[in-house]
């Protein structure tokens, strides 16, 4: 591990550089390759944000590379359900030929993407985005759809940005429903929390009803009742209220509607509320008080509510917390940032984007240096897509329309929605789209039904839905119901044994890929990983597989795609003219960006990186709406230049970019809304505030009295990104957690095994008694019960480890966001002999 290297900076050749794909921390790797094994694996120093940490998971990471369950060869489904290896170019010319027909029978709208799950390959979202604008799809969604899409709506609200805390410098910090010591998520977790339990002047707050890792480092442990989340919050709030500990200067400056939430917060029982949600009441205000003396706090909410009952009010109420107090804006404090690719766009998502008014201005400037290189191409004799010699005037406008159109379509949204032509709400079942995202509880819905708009063709990429999405039975169905279902992956996963044809892709470490995870402040950094190795034969870059898709729907005329690799050849002021100019003279070449670019631009790129021709455009968006943020971090200049750099230092840095350099006082011009004033009052969230004293808070019944936490995450998790389960060197079998009081009633003990059974289904596992739970509280990890192919009788193939959502439902959602109810899954036990 890293702190185990010695100190100066690598000089063998061989370690070369890339990041963990395990979670969305993305830390810096250096990694040496002995044949086609990652044989050795050590943390980045000089990664920006990981500063050579890493945790224990990716240092067997081979398990991925060399995963037991890799295709390499595209898969079709026969007759009798069997697969069989077809070659790319049958695989690919039947797929168009299918998509085509189901487009031109029911209409494009009818095929739903689902992408981009994985936590380190994002570059197939924006190759996905062209073939959604080719095919004139509009639906999609991925795994966000089942956990941050209420707090993303919360947050348009809001202030209409993606927020987070800089827990490094934060002097007090509080974890809701979050246990970064096994799941990170920001960067160099474990130390910084060391740092913070260390020091006597520095504080965290936990809530959660498990005593996790982190809870143990914490001063404050609120052991909440699970569920009961809203009621806890509604309590400090009203604390924060009744004894005056609001920060009202802030209040009054930067908030609209503070005279129609405080009112209610000053009525809040809280006495009452302490004893709904089991935590003690001076428990309860010590925490507030804490939180509301500090200099600096911040708060990070995760999957223990947003996957839990009340989610978005849960959250609403959480973001009350560092408003009220006047956290925002400081060091130590929350945040809005700058985005080089959002990971989720459209109307209240979250990523901040160039405004149409912000990328004109922009655009103005721009629009000078392009004149300059206009004359200059006209002079060399380039064609501009036909329409040399343009004059300037002409070609301001061009490059403005193109700016334009391009901050939704390459900034905002590359890897989820069509810019304004995305849905507010699903065709079958109206259930609102979020971010650009359909709820993942709806999916089935839309499929199983006789409705004349319902999907009719999936197209899955880098995701495990018939595994990860609630009541995977169901979504299974949902899948066997379609006219059409491709699958890319690396491997041959539950979802792929559902697939008409899957489609074989390189790994992370045999491609260049990137990660769009890229929250951080001041300094945001965004790393391209250059290939460690070939990709396996039979396997290809999803760049090229979207591509291959793309010419054979004759996506986009060649003869333009021809003009503008002569232009690309010029250079690239050259082709940054004919680009615009081409994209002016017809627009729906910006919805292809990516695709354009790969075809043009990237096969000009040094190193083959051909792949990575897509960041041109986001290097431009991104310089263009953050001038001064991106001229900081040493990109600077007139007109494109800045982009230009930006994308040159990209393609360069094995390491990662610091693609912005905010300064504290920027993050309020990322604040949405009038005078850059937070929109305190929610009315339908006050309203459910206001309902809690009638509200439920248990949902468990004679027949199901536990509270099953599905999805814990723990040393030995990823989601199901590696499916062999020898690479945990824990837990391999992913325990059931049970409290001592429960194991004793149901007589079973550590390595004993009972049945689990919920009102969708029922399982067999081991169990681990540990006295971090409370009683009636069990859990499971996620991201285990994959298919073993190399076990497999018949149509059962073994499993390690519960399949956590034949466990799930879809029933109990939130009311907003749809998310399902993952950490409170009624449950009950019966021991096994
Ligand atoms: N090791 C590891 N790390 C990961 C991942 C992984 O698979 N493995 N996955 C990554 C992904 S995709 C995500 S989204 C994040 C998720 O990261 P986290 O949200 O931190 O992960 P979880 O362990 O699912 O849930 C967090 C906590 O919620 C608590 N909880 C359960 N019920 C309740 C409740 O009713 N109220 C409250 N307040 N808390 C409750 C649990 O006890 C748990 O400690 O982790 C990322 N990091
Ligand atoms: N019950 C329950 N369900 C949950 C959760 C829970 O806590 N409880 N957590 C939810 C959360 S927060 C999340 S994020 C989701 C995660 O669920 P999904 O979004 O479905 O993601 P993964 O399971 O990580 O699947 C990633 C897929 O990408 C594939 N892959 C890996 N590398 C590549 C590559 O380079 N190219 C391609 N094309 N594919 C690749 C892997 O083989 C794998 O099949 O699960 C959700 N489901
Ligand atoms: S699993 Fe997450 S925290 Fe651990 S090394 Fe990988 S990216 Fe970093
Ligand atoms: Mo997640």
């Amino acid at each position: 591990m890293s702190h185990e290297q010695p100190d100066q900076l690598p000089t063998d050749q061989d370690w070369r550089k890339t990041a963990c794909i395990l979670c969305e921390c993305n830390c810096g790797l250096e990694i040496k390759v002995e044949g086609r094994r990652l044989a050795k694996i050590r943390g980045d120093k000089q990664h920006p944000a990981s500063a050579g940490y890493t945790c224990e998971k990716p240092l067997r990471l081979d398990h991925y590379q060399n995963g037991r369950d890799r295709i390499t060869s595209p898969l079709r489904r026969a007759e009798d359900g069997s697969y069989e290896e077809v070659d790319w170019d049958t695989a690919i010319n039947e797929i168009a030929v299918r998509l085509q027909a189901i487009r031109n029978e029911h209409g494009g709208e009818t095929i739903f993407f689902y992408a981009g799950g994985g936590q380190g390959n994002h570059v197939p979202g924006a190759y996905g985005q062209s073939l959604r604008a080719a095919l004139g799809s509009r639906y999609y969604s991925n795994a966000l759809a089942q956990e941050k899409t209420g707090e993303m709506w919360v947050d348009g609200r809001l202030y209409g940005g993606h927020t987070k805390g800089d827990f490094e410098h934060s002097e007090v910090v509080l974890f809701l429903g979050k246990n970064p010591w096994q799941s990170h998520s920001f960067p160099r977790s474990r130390p910084v929390l060391k740092e913070i339990a260390a020091d006597p002047n520095r504080a965290m707050i936990v809530i959660d009803p498990r005593r996790t890792e982190t809870a143990d480092l914490a001063e404050f442990h609120l052991q909440v009742r699970p569920g009961t989340d809203a009621w806890c919050l509604a309590a400090m709030l009203g604390v924060l209220v009744q004894e005056d500990l609001i920060d009202h200067e802030f209040v009054t400056e930067h908030t609209a509607g503070a005279d129609e939430v405080l009112p209610l917060l000053s009525r809040v029982p809280v006495r009452e509320y302490a004893d709904r949600c089991g935590v003690s009441e001076d428990l309860i205000r010590a925490a507030t008080r804490r939180f509301a003396a500090a200099a600096s706090a911040t708060t990070y909410e995760d999957l223990g509510i947003q996957q839990a009952p009340n989610s978005t009010l849960v959250s609403y109420l959480n973001k009350l917390l560092w408003i009220l107090t006047g956290n925002f804006g400081r060091p130590g404090t929350m945040y809005l940032h700058s985005s080089l690719v959002s990971i989720a766009g459209g109307g209240s998502g979250s990523g901040t984007r160039p405004t149409p008014s912000r990328a004109r201005r922009a655009a103005a400037l721009a629009g000078a240096k392009l004149t300059t290189v206009a004359a200059q191409t006209v002079a060399h004799g380039v064609p501009l897509a036909g329409r040399s010699p343009v004059p300037d005037g002409v070609l301001n406008a061009l490059a403005r329309t193109a700016v334009d159109r391009m901050a939704p379509m390459l900034s905002g949204s590359l890897a989820t929605g069509v810019g304004s032509k995305g849905a507010r709400t699903t065709p079958v079942t109206g259930a609102p789209v979020i971010g650009g995202l359909i709820p993942c509880n709806s999916i089935a819905d839309e499929i199983l039904t006789d409705h004349p708009d319902r999907f009719r063709a999936m197209w899955i990429d880098s995701s495990n839905p018939a595994h990860s999405l609630p009541d995977s039975g169901r979504m299974a169905e949902a899948l066997r119901a379609l006219d059409l279902v491709v699958v890319v992956d690396v491997a041959f996963t539950e979802t792929a044994r559902l697939a008409d044809y899957v489609l074989p892709a390189a790994t992370q470490y045999e491609k260049w890929e990137a990660t769009f995870f890229n929250f951080e402040f001041p300094h945001n950094v965004f790393q391209l990983r250059a290939p460690l190795l070939d990709p396996l034969p039979g396997t290809l870059p999803e760049s090229e597989i979207y591509s291959r898709v793309l010419r054979a729907l004759g996506a986009v005329n060649p003869d333009v795609l021809a003009r503008l690799r002569i232009a690309a050849g010029t250079g690239r002021d050259a082709f940054a003219l004919a680009f615009f100019a081409a994209a002016a003279a017809d627009p729906s070449l910006l919805g292809q960006a990516a695709y354009v670019l790969h075809e043009t631009l990237g096969t000009t790129l040094p190193d083959d990186a051909r792949t990575a021709a897509f960041l041109w455009g986001a290097a431009h968006m991104c310089a263009l709406a953050n001038p001064d943020a991106v001229a900081r971090a040493g990109y600077d200049g007139p007109g494109l230049r800045p982009g230009e750099k930006l994308f040159d230092a990209i393609l360069a840095e094995r390491s990662g970019v610091t693609f912005t350099v905010d300064t504290w006082d920027d993050v309020w011009q990322y604040v949405r809304g009038k005078d850059r004033r937070f929109t305190v009052a929610i009315p339908s969230l006050l309203e459910s505030l206001g309902d809690l004293d009638e509200a439920p808070s248990s949902w468990t019944t004679e027949e199901f009295p536990f509270v099953l936490a599905a999805g814990e995450r723990r040393a030995f998790t990823a989601n199901t990104i590696i499916r062999d389960p020898d690479w945990r060197r824990r837990d391999r079998n992913g325990a059931l957690r049970i409290s001592p009081a429960d194991a004793q009633q149901l007589g079973v003990e550590t390595g004993g095994r009972v049945r689990i059974v919920t009102e969708t289904g029922a399982a067999e596992t081991e169990v681990e008694v540990t006295d971090t739970l409370q009683p009636g509280h069990i859990t499971l990890p996620n991201g285990m019960g994959v298919d073993d192919p190399t076990n497999e009788a018949g149509n059962s193939p073994t499993r390690v480890g519960v399949a956590l959502n034949t466990l799930t439902g879809t029933r109990h959602r939130d009311p907003i966001a749809g998310t399902p109810w993952h950490k409170y899954v009624p449950a009950r036990l019966e021991p096994l002999p």
